[in-house]
């Protein structure tokens, strides 16, 4: 039975198509700087959003109209959720999906059982990916729901609920594993504290530090390939994530002998809520050589937490890509909408609008950036404004020619700097509006 019986396979029919359910930018099999832009993007669907959101908030119960669930949330429920799950992202034509265990399919009475529902549902998304050829970018584990994880996983004051994450993460690497996944996230969840107090966060870094390398040592027993991510988040649920920005998690894998398995998954409402633009988190992550995979959506700035709204600016569109380009593009990564339809959208034809906005506005912003890169101003004023350091004092710098006293002598002999030059900022908005409007 199908799940979205109105719905016919979206198409791209191009910029002037007022069809609501077609792409008017995103051309999978169009070349774009030598990549076709299904390989540029690889898009990927959240399936904790879009198969398991509710739209419930606080202040109510959930909205959504899901005609394929049933009453009773048990594995053959989860299992027909798998079969319109793969109709939806088949009819979308994205290539990935990503998922938690417990997204996939419902805990039961102990480990052993909720192993076991996991398992019969893994049967089947296996199936649903051969058929269909769609792939899991990567999977994760839900090491916060459950009141289990209430002071948080792997770094927990109670060592049982750092164990029992510890079997959940062996799981769902065998099952990433199984299904060919390509990567595995961790996400703080609940790493992190409200009260420094009845904390100790030496302690608590440490064993999320062990837990990772328990998790890269199993990974490589089982031979399970895929690259790893860490998620940063500077806050929610925990006041104080441990996972705060890219700056934050680089230094933690750096500092733990985690710098060479690990690469940073960033997440543009993350980025937000540390008060930074997403492209300061995706340029410092590629700058250091840590940039795996980018979790798409979009924040309010009049909301103070992580609305997860699809993406559908494309001046924000265009600058991620600018950045993404500029490291040569996704590996392993790929682009995940981690991005919910809002409580008020609740029939199943939001989640195409919702998604179709997204990878229309990453399609739109790739070609941007291409004639950004193309036309080459940006790269020349950037150039231009380091000029000092290419050849001259600036090169001998560099090369490691100098220090203290060398440059003092220099300054001395000189007496002051050469006069700067303006940063030209308001001129080269100006030129980037150019390719906007
Ligand atoms: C939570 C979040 C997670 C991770 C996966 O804010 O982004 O869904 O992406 O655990
Ligand atoms: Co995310």
């Amino acid at each position: 039975m199908s799940a979205f019986p109105d719905i016919q396979k979206i198409k791209y029919e191009g910029p002037s198509s007022k069809n609501p359910l077609a792409f008017r930018h995103y051309n999978e099999t169009e070349v774009v700087e030598g990549k076709s832009m299904k390989d540029h993007f690889r898009f990927s669907v959240a399936y904790w959003h879009t198969m398991r959101g509710t739209g419930g908030d606080p202040f109510g119960p959930g909205t959504m109209i899901r005609p394929w669930e049933g009453k009773v949330d048990n594995v053959e429920n989860a299992v027909s959720r798998v079969r319109a799950g793969f109709e939806f992202m088949e009819k979308l034509g994205v290539p990935y999906y990503c998922f938690h265990d417990r997204d996939v399919a419902p805990e039961g009475a102990n480990l052993a059982e909720t192993n076991k529902n996991l398992d019969a549902v893994v049967k089947v998304l296996k199936e649903e990916q051969g058929r269909t050829g769609i792939k899991l970018l990567w999977g994760t584990a839900n090491l916060f729901s459950n009141p289990r994880y209430v002071h948080g996983a792997a770094t927990s004051p109670n060592a049982e609920s750092f164990a029992f994450a510890a079997a959940q993460v062996k799981k769902a690497l065998e099952v990433a594993k199984e299904l060919g996944g390509q990567g595995y996230t961790f996400w703080g969840g609940r790493e992190g504290y409200q009260c420094l107090w009845n904390t100790d966060m030496k302690r608590e870094v440490d064993h999320l530090a062990k837990f990772m390398h328990m998790a890269v040592d199993y990974a490589k027993k089982i031979g399970f390939t895929g690259q790893f991510y860490f998620e940063p988040k500077p806050k929610e649920p925990t006041k104080h994530q441990y996972d705060f920005d890219s700056a934050a998690c680089i230094n933690f894998l750096r500092a733990y002998g985690l710098g060479d398995c690990v690469k940073m998954n960033i997440e543009t409402n993350h980025a937000t809520l540390a008060g930074h633009a997403v492209e300061h988190e995706l340029d410092y992550a590629g700058s250091q050589g840590f940039l795996g995979s980018i979790d798409a959506n979009a924040g309010d700035l009049l909301l103070g937490w992580d609305t997860d709204q699809f993406p559908t600016d494309v001046y924000l569109t265009a600058k991620i890509m600018l950045i993404l380009m500029k490291y040569g593009g996704f590996t392993t990564g790929g682009l995940n909408f981690d991005a919910k339809v809002r409580r008020e959208s609740f029939e199943p034809v939001d989640l195409f609008h919702a998604h179709i906005g997204g990878m229309d506005a990453f399609a739109k912003g790739l070609k941007i950036a291409a004639a950004i890169r193309a036309e080459g101003d940006l790269a020349r004023m950037l150039k231009d404004r380091y000029a000092s350091w290419d050849a001259g004092l600036g090169a001998e710098i560099e090369s490691g020619m100098h220090g203290f006293e060398s440059l003092e002598k220099y300054m001395l002999a000189k007496g002051d700097v050469t006069p700067n030059v303006s940063g030209r900022q308001e001129l080269i908005e100006n030129v980037m509006n150019r390719y906007f409007f």
